[in-house]
């Protein structure tokens, strides 16, 4: 294949593209459509549906941040939950703490298949002994299981196509019903930039749900604005109190003074409703 274009679109008329050397893969799956692209500026990037999932240049913004704040806050974090996150990036990083488990629920096959094959500097953590692996709707996993968890992690994709759910309230609700006591759920809530109406509206029933709901951001260079939100939610766990002291080594992005920073938010996204 000759050079072509990718492109992801994050409105009419301006987005990001890569040029790509090679195509390594382009299907349909059950449930979305699936590429990988070698490119020579970010290595390898997947994307789902059209949206960037993971570029393997940049990948480490969005999963260190998604898993390092709530395994850093928890005291004792033992069994971790991940749903969505076929690609292992997120596993990858909650691997690095001495955890019991962690159970990994990405609802289509081939994302995992793909990814073992195209991206093994995240996929190598499925390898994990004290990985377990499960197929199935995230969803309605957490509403069938009867096993609980001192970390949930949501890695989604945006709320459209098969993550939609992942999105709304009687799914944090139910995600709830899997925590043990003093337990904490971190979600991707997507772009400040481009998702704002959306943000807002999650926060009022996430602050309905939990005693802390607070919203952090971090970079995210190939996603749409390049800055991303994660919603931080918990019952007991305040996320500015009593930082585990080890911070796994070699980390490229976080560390305790990236922690706090990023719970302080910019004037655009602050929670005006707050006492
Ligand atoms: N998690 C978040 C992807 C969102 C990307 N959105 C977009 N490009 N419009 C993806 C899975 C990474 N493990």
């Amino acid at each position: 294949m000759k050079e072509t274009e990718v492109r992801e679109f994050h409105t009419p008329g301006s987005g990001i593209f890569f040029r790509a050397e090679r195509r390594l893969l382009s299907e349909r799956t059950p449930f979305q459509k699936m590429e990988v692209y070698e490119t020579a500026s970010h290595g390898r990037v997947l994307l789902l549906d059209g949206l960037v999932q993971t570029t393997e240049m940049d990948e480490f913004f969005y999963h260190e941040m998604l898993v390092h704040p709530a395994l850093m806050a928890h005291s004792r974090p033992r069994d971790i939950l991940i749903i969505g996150g076929g690609d292992g990036g997120a596993l990858r990083e909650v691997l690095r703490y001495r955890i019991r488990s962690a159970v990994l629920v990405e609802i289509d096959a081939r994302v995992i298949e793909v990814c073992r094959k195209h991206f093994p500097g995240l996929s190598l953590s499925f390898r994990d002994k004290r990985a377990e692996i499960v197929v199935e709707d995230g969803n309605r996993f957490i509403r069938e299981t009867d096993r609980r968890f001192d970390v949930i992690l949501v890695d989604s994709s945006d709320p459209v196509g098969p993550s939609t759910v992942l999105h709304q309230r009687r799914f944090y609700a139910s995600l709830k019903t899997c925590l043990r006591p003093g337990g904490i759920i971190v979600s991707q809530a997507g772009a400040p930039l481009f998702h704002l109406e959306h943000l807002r509206k999650k926060r009022v029933f996430l602050k309905e749900l939990f005693t802390f709901a607070r919203y952090y951001i971090g970079p995210a260079p190939t996603y749409p604005g390049g800055l991303w939100c994660y919603a931080y939610l918990s019952d007991r766990v305040d996320p500015m109190k009593r930082l585990s002291k080890n911070v796994p080594r070699k980390l490229r992005y976080y560390n305790a003074d990236v922690h706090r920073a990023a719970f302080a938010l910019p004037e655009f996204l602050k929670d005006r409703s707050r006492r």
